[in-house]
């Protein structure tokens, strides 16, 4: 008797939603990588940058001497399926202009 109105007196915590718990809910996210290579054009990869991944132009100019440089860099970060369509894009695009350019995506 006492333990029943304990019970419904207090909710079981896993019947317990906050409200911080609904508002911090987000999709996992990926990073989009770019790769180096010797071959792509920079102003091809500037390109990419400012097109599929709305950037702007001194962002691109940036982040493609980066990867020039440091072999690899994020392009951008996204949801799941946004990241595979911005891969695919990008991937379609460098091959229609003979380009060897590389992207891949890895879990942020
Ligand atoms: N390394 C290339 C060049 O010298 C430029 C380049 C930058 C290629 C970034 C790919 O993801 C890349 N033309």
């Amino acid at each position: 008797m006492a333990a029943h109105r304990h019970q419904d007196q207090h909710q079981r915590d896993e019947d317990v939603q906050t409200r911080t718990d609904r508002r911090v809910r987000r999709p996992p996210l990926y990073r989009v990588l770019l790769h180096n290579d010797d071959y792509t054009p920079m102003d091809f990869v500037v390109g990419i940058l400012k097109g599929v991944f709305r950037r702007e132009e001194a962002d691109a100019v940036r982040i493609m001497l980066n990867v020039h440089k440091r072999g690899v860099g994020v392009a951008g970060v996204y949801p799941h399926e946004v990241a595979e369509t911005k891969v695919a894009k990008v991937h379609t695009a460098a091959r229609a202009e003979g380009h060897p350019l590389r992207c891949s995506m890895e879990e942020a």
